[in-house]
Order: structure tokens, then sequence, then C-alpha cells
């Protein structure tokens, strides 16, 4: 079994099998015999114990297998060999790639199609910029009490979970809550109750109807396009066009350019799983960003001066870009703070009223630093980056002038 076996079962017991000589020399040569003494628990469970077990059987391993310490050429060898296989096993899992180590995005399951049913429900999760872009979207339009929210929380192993009371939904920060439309502990659960079932990847953002107890969507997109013109009937902002006809051709030619490269393109970084795929990756991604900073040294939104879901669809990977991707998914070339028309263009958005009440940066590093173990197997989460902090986002960003069209919302 390996050491850097992620979760044993709680019941299970863990026999070290330890040569019969400790001494410091005799490394590997002594006879191999089962210890009882050195029966340990890993209760993964017990989160509070968990390091210190595995540092201590860590400890008593090594001590006993070669004294004190671990010869550190040893120790480097061993571990980056049993590392890398681990981290290949769990990243072909978790984010699949082609057949050059470039991720490959699986395609959402529920595309929405037809006229909304009733008894909407959205599940989010604050950490996932393609909630995000709902949660953005239903506050702008005033979509707030004619769909409510659940906020899942990410688990120990990735997956959604509903572990937390609270979840405030307007005029403060949303925070994560309980399943109120279920009652599920885990979005796993509430996929597995629609007709027919469902055993596939459970996502956020998911659009769920208490009607007819179906997922009625699980890709974003399609979720904001539904709540800026479908819902309008319901809406406190019906007036409020995020996609207007006129502007529906150039949304789409923007969204082609950002999907694959920025929203997309920091996953592709962060989950490649070759050198060449990173590299085609992050150019991309940098080609692009320095191309968006420049439309924007003239043009309010990226599409003139009307906001349009666009801009939503990359504020919500920009927003993240400092305090998670230039570090995590290694877009190290240069921080978004650097490209000074796309930090002001952040910090336009983020002032809008409500936008920054679906900002939740806290969850959104936890989610990340915590929850995504291949990247960062310590789990140590790194301080929230001063340009990102939210006096900075509300210094005036000077965009008034590009622009006559205030956006209005109630
Ligand atoms: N194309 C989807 C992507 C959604 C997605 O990848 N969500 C992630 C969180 S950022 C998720 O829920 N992952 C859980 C899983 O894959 O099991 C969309 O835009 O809605």
């Amino acid at each position: 079994m390996s050491l850097l076996c992620a979760s044993i079962p709680s019941s299970h017991q863990f026999v070290v099998i330890s040569p019969a000589t400790t001494s410091h020399n005799r490394r590997l040569a002594g006879s191999y015999a089962i210890r009882p003494r050195l029966r340990m628990s890993l209760d993964n469970n017990n989160k509070n114990n968990s390091n210190s077990n595995s540092s201590s059987l860590l400890s008593a391993v090594t001590n006993l297998l070669w004294g004190r310490s671990l010869p550190p050429g040893l120790l480097v060898t061993t571990v980056r060999t049993a590392w890398n296989s681990t981290w290949q096993l769990m990243m072909s899992q978790l984010a699949p790639s082609d057949p050059t180590g470039g991720y490959s995005r699986p395609a959402s399951k529920f595309r929405f199609s037809g006229p909304p049913p009733n008894g909407l429900h959205l599940y989010v999760g604050l950490p996932c910029p393609w909630a995000h872009r709902t949660l953005i979207v239903r506050a702008l339009k005033g979509l707030e009490d004619a769909v409510p929210v659940s906020v899942a929380s990410p688990g120990m192993d990735g997956s959604w979970e509903f572990k937390r009371v609270g979840g405030v939904d307007t005029g403060q920060v949303i925070g994560p809550s309980l399943d109120k439309a279920n009652g599920c502990k885990t979005l796993k659960e509430v996929y597995r109750l629609r007709r027919g079932g469902y055993d596939g990847r459970s996502t956020v953002p998911m659009l769920w109807s208490k009607e007819s107890k179906d997922v009625i969507c699980n890709e974003s997109y399609d979720v904001i396009q539904l709540f800026n013109s479908g819902l309008n009937g319901l809406a406190r902002n019906p007036e409020l066009d995020l996609s207007p006809p006129e502007l529906k051709d150039k949304i789409e030619e923007w969204y082609q350019v950002i999907y694959p490269n920025v929203n997309n393109g920091v996953y592709r970084c962060g989950f490649a799983q070759s050198q060449e795929a990173y590299d085609r990756a992050v150019n991309e991604l940098f080609f692009t960003l320095d191309k968006l900073e420049d439309h924007l040294s003239n043009s309010r939104y990226l599409c003139g001066d009307t906001l349009t879901l666009v801009d939503i669809c990359l504020f919500t990977t920009l927003i993240r870009f400092d305090i998670a991707y230039n570090v995590l998914f290694k877009c190290t070339k240069k921080k978004l703070y650097e490209y000074s028309n796309l930090h002001a263009y952040i910090r336009d958005i983020y002032q809008i009223p409500k936008v920054a009440d679906t900002c939740n940066f806290q969850e959104i590093m936890d989610g990340y630093y915590k929850i995504l173990f291949p990247l960062n197997p310590g789990g140590i989460r790194p301080v929230m980056p001063s340009t990102s902090e939210h006096e900075t986002l509300y210094r005036p960003h000077g965009r008034e002038s590009l622009s006559s069209k205030p956006v209005f919302v109630k």
C-alpha cells in the first residue's frame, strides 16, 4: 500500500512491516517481521489528527528502516517516482486529456431548450467561475426571489456537499448553505433524484425544476441566456438586456475568443499533463489577455458601451486570476494587476450594484487551494494578494468616460 494513498477507510488498520534490525547502516538488508506494537489507525475522518497521523507514520517507518532520517537522495527519488505515477493517475481521472496531454473539458450533459419550467432552483458553488456567471446574471436581473439558490461547498474529495447553514443572498456577500430545495447532503444525491436517475459528473451550476423534479440544465452559458431573457415575467429588472439583438453576433464572436483561451484557457494551463500542452495553453492565454488589454483601452466593455453576457463570462475568470490561477494554475507570465485596462475593467464590473456580493474570496481561495489536491498536495492556502482585496477593487476605475450607459439594477 502506498503511503501516498489519499483515502483509506477509517476501519482499516495499517500494519507496518518493519525490518528486524533498526541499525542505521543496515538499511534494507534485514529480514521483515510484523511488529504488532506499530499498528496504526489511519482515521481520515479525524481531520485534526490525519496530518499528524500520517507524519508520525512516516517518521516511524523511516526510523525503523533507516534510523532517524531517510537519506535525502533516496527520499527524493522514492517519493518522486511514487508521486509522479500517482499524479498521472489522479490527473487522468480528474482532468481528461488529449493525446498531447492537453486538458479536454467534458461537455455539459444537460443543455437547456424549450420554454422554462416552473419552480426553478439554482445550485451553485462559490469557487466555481461557471456558477459565478449565473449568480451575477440572476442578481442583475433581479431574479433572487423567482429562482432561489442553494450554495454547495467543495468536500475533501472534490465533490459538492451541503454542510453549512447560512447562505445570505442579498445585501451581504453570499455564503455556503444547505440544500434548500431537496434537503440533500450532496449534489450527487440531487442529480440522482432526477427522473431516470443519473450517475455522471455532478457539476455546478445546475438548474433544477422543483415541479418536474428534474435537472433542467448544467451548462452555465445556457443558464445565463435563460436568466437574461427567458424569465422576464418574474424578473425585477426585465428591461435590462445583457444580450440585445444588435450585439448578439459580437457577443458570440468574443465568446469564441475568450472561452477557449481565457475561461477554459486557465484550466488548460492548470490541468496540462505535459510541458508541450502547458506551453501552448499559457501562450494562447497571454496572447489573448494582451489583445483584450488593447481592446479595452478604448472600449468600456467587450462589445462597446453596453455591458453584455460575455463581459460577465470574462469577469468571473479575471476576478480569480491573481488569487488562484496566477499561482495554482501557473498562469505566471503576468498578474492581472499588471494589465491596467483589464484591472480597471474588473473594478468597473465589481462596482456594479450587487456584483461584489456574489464574490466570496475566502470561498474561492479555499476551493482552489484546499480542494484541488493534485495541484496543491500540502493544502496550504497562500495569502490574499492586496491587489485583489475588496478595498482595491473599490478604487475608482475611471472608465465612465468610455460609455454613456450606466447599468441600472433594482
Ligand atoms: N461547462 C460547464 C462547466 C461546469 C464545471 O466544470 N463545474 C465544475 C466546478 S468549476 C464542477 O462542478 N466540477 C465537479 C465535477 O467535475 O465533478 C459550465 O459552464 O457550466
